[in-house]
């Protein structure tokens, strides 16, 4: 019986941002054509995701708290929060769900700040640098994860 509990995607402070400033770091991608193309690839993949975005640490831990009932796992790009979130990293740790952390920008190439991840510990894998396509990469990744009996199943 496949899992039908959807994905939760999660996006932290100022990725509503995306699109409008920054380019040359982030793209040219709006959170919205990112939620659409991620929609797509899922569909692809046989996934069903819950796109989410906000700007308060309190809203993403009340949703990573929802998502041990609601969801199959959870792809999460925690935005500044990664860098300093004991609370992110305590909710993703409880939920006791696959994570796939992911970043537009490869933060190793960044600020020494934006070099260590709080919430990596309790993290899948984690994907940074290869822009909205992080996110699809992610959704395949996941795929795998939630579903890892089909690698046997019959075609
Ligand atoms: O590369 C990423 O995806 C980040 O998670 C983005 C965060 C940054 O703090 C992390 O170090 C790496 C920043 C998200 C804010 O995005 C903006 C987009 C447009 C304009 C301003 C901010």
């Amino acid at each position: 019986m496949p899992d039908t509990k959807p994905i939760l995607v999660l996006n932290g402070p100022n990725l509503n941002l995306l699109g409008t400033r920054e380019p040359e770091i982030y793209g040219r991608d709006t959170l919205g054509d990112i939620q659409a193309r991620c929609a797509a690839h899922a569909k692809t993949l046989g996934l069903k995701i819950d796109f989410r975005q906000s700007n308060h640490e309190g809203e993403l831990v009340d949703w990573i708290q929802g998502a041990r009932k609601s969801a199959s796992g959870i792809v999460i790009n925690a935005a500044g929060l990664t860098h300093t979130s004991v609370t992110l990293l305590d909710a993703l740790t409880a939920a006791e769900l696959p994570v796939v952390e992911v970043h537009l920008s490869n933060i190793y190439r960044r600020e020494s700040f934006r070099h260590h991840s709080y919430i990596s510990a309790a993290a899948t894998g984690v994907i940074c640098g290869f822009g909205p396509r992080g996110y699809l990469l992610a959704l395949e990744a996941m795929a795998d994860l939630v579903k890892p009996a089909r690698k046997g199943a019959r075609r």
